[in-house]
């Protein structure tokens, strides 16, 4: 096995640990400036409290120029693993913009005597990859329809990682083939 499919590898196996997962739908009009975005359902969160269930709630950001940019929470859901929210958010943002944002899901659970927690995390934009990508564009391609998807959640700090090493840190394609750090370790 070569070192890039071992590296691959335990990238699939991370993203396997199970947070649970987020529909959300994503809608963007151009002609008005407005992204829509509706926190419809989640399912199979974990358990933070005694109990064996949590208190979800989600907080919808924009990210533009990998800067915090704007930011709405949905109301908490006390006690459920499978909340149901249909709660809709509208942000001004305008062609231009739109190129440039990274919009940020995450589930956290409420506690009312300590810090509230991280249950899960994605991020959809000019960054992302994969089904999160493919999301991203469906909506961009169909203006004015709203675009449904489910997304499984990741770990925040795997979120926070990613977005935070292209913010600081963008990683020249050369790199990436490890043919340098192979010379390196010879
Ligand atoms: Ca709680």
């Amino acid at each position: 096995m070569s070192t890039r499919s071992v590296f691959q590898c335990d990238i699939f196996l991370l993203q396997e640990e199970s947070l649970g997962e987020i529909c959300f739908s994503l809608c963007y009009v151009p002609t008005i400036s407005k992204l829509t975005v509706v926190i419809l359902e989640a399912k199979n969160l974990k358990s933070m409290d005694i109990g064996g269930s949590s208190d979800p709630y989600v907080k919808v950001q924009l990210a533009l120029d990998k800067r915090k940019w704007k930011k709405r929470t949905t109301s908490i859901k006390k006690k459920s693993l499978n909340p149901y929210f249909n709660e809709s958010f509208t942000f001004d943002v305008s062609l231009d913009q739109i190129q440039r944002v990274n919009l940020v899901i995450s589930v956290w659970d409420h506690d009312a005597m300590t810090r509230n927690d991280t249950m899960g995390k994605v991020f959809l934009g000019c960054d992302s990859t994969g089904n999160q990508l493919r999301h991203w564009a469906d909506m961009l391609s169909n203006p004015r329809r709203p675009v449904a998807q489910w997304h499984s959640l990741l770990s925040a700090e795997q979120v926070n990682a990613t977005l935070a090493l292209k913010k600081t840190f963008p990683v020249p394609s050369k790199f990436k083939e490890n043919k340098l750090l192979k010379k390196h370790f010879k």
